[in-house]
C-alpha cells in the first residue's frame, strides 16, 4: 500500500483532473502518455478513484419527451441472418447470454434478465449519424460501468470491445463483421449503457435487439447493435483489421466525437 503523502498528492492530482476534464477538449485522454501514467501510478489507490477520473466528462444534452422523432431512422444492418441470432430472436431472447470476458477478473455471462435487474439509466438524446442525419430517442439500460464492475478489471485492460451478430461485408477473412470498441473515458460515462428498450418498449430488431451500446458524446457508427459479446483488451491491433471497429477499419476515426 501507498503511504499517506504519497495518497494524498495522487487525490490532489485527480482533483485537478476533473477540472481539466470539465473543460473539455480530452477527447483522447486514455491514449495520452502522461495519462496513462497518471493511471499506472494509481494501480494502488482504489478503482472507485479511477473511475471518478475516468466518469466525469460532460455530459452529452438531453432532451424531453416533446423532443422525440415521431419515427427514428434504422440505418446500417436493420435485421441479421446469422442463425443462431434467428433462433435467438424467435426466442425473445430469453436463452441468449452475453459472455464478458477478456482482461477481466471475473469472466461472467449475462443474461437480459440479468441486465434488467441491475440498476437502470433512462436518457433522451440525439443520435448523430456521420451521414448527417440526426433523431432523438428514449433510451434505457444498464450502465456498461455496473457491468465492468461486475467482472472486473484487469490492470492491463486499456478498451472495451463489442461484437455483434451481423456481417455488414463478406469478405474471405471474416473482418466484415460488425465491431466497436471504445476506451475508459467514454466507458465508465455515466450516459453510456447497454440499451435494452427504447421509446419505452424492447429494442426492436431494426434498431439492435436485445442490446445496443449508447455512447452520446460520439457519432452513431461507435453505438454497435446487436451486441453478442464483450471483451476487455490491452490494444487493438489483433482485432478486426486493427483499427477499432467496422468502419474504422474502412477509414473513419477511431474516435468520432460530435
Ligand atoms: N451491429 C451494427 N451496429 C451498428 C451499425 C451496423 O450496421 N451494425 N450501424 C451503425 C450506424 S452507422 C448507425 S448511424 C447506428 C444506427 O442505429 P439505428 O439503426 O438505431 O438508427 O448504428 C450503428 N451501429
Ligand atoms: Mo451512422
Amino acid at each position: 500500500m501507498r503511504n499517506g503523502p504519497d495518497r494524498r498528492g495522487f487525490l490532489k492530482c485527480t482533483a485537478a483532473m476533473a477540472g481539466t476534464l470539465a473543460l473539455g477538449g480530452c477527447d483522447r485522454l486514455s491514449e495520452a502518455p502522461w495519462f496513462r501514467q497518471l493511471l499506472d501510478s494509481a494501480e494502488n489507490a482504489t478503482r472507485t478513484t479511477q473511475r471518478f477520473i475516468l466518469g466525469s466528462g460532460p455530459l452529452a444534452r438531453e432532451y424531453t419527451e416533446a423532443d422525440l422523432s415521431p419515427v427514428f431512422k434504422a440505418n446500417g444492418s436493420v435485421s441479421v441472418g446469422d442463425p443462431d441470432y434467428r433462433r435467438h430472436a424467435e426466442n425473445a431472447f430469453a436463452d441468449w447470454r452475453m459472455p464478458v470476458t477478456g482482461l477481466v477478473e471475473r469472466p461472467q455471462l449475462f443474461s437480459l434478465a440479468d441486465l434488467r435487474a441491475m440498476p437502470a439509466r433512462t436518457q433522451i438524446t440525439r443520435h448523430d449519424c456521420v451521414e448527417g442525419w440526426s433523431c432523438i430517442g428514449k433510451w434505457k439500460g444498464v450502465p456498461l460501468s455496473q457491468v465492468l464492475d461486475k467482472v472486473g478489471l484487469q490492470p492491463r485492460a486499456r478498451y472495451v470491445v463489442f461484437y455483434c451478430a451481423d456481417t455488414l461485408e463478406e469478405t474471405e477473412d471474416g473482418t466484415g463483421q460488425y465491431y466497436e470498441s471504445i476506451g475508459f473515458e467514454d466507458a465508465f460515462h455515466p450516459q453510456t449503457i447497454l440499451a435494452y428498450d427504447m421509446n419505452g418498449r424492447p429494442l426492436p430488431i431494426p434498431h439492435g435487439a436485445p442490446l445496443r451500446l449508447r455512447v452520446e458524446r460520439q457519432l452513431g457508427y461507435k453505438m454497435a447493435k446487436y451486441i453478442m459479446r464483450i471483451e476487455l483488451v490491452e490494444n487493438l491491433g489483433a482485432i478486426g483489421q486493427g483499427r477499432g471497429g467496422f468502419w474504422e477499419d474502412r477509414g473513419y476515426e477511431w474516435y468520432a466525437g460530435i
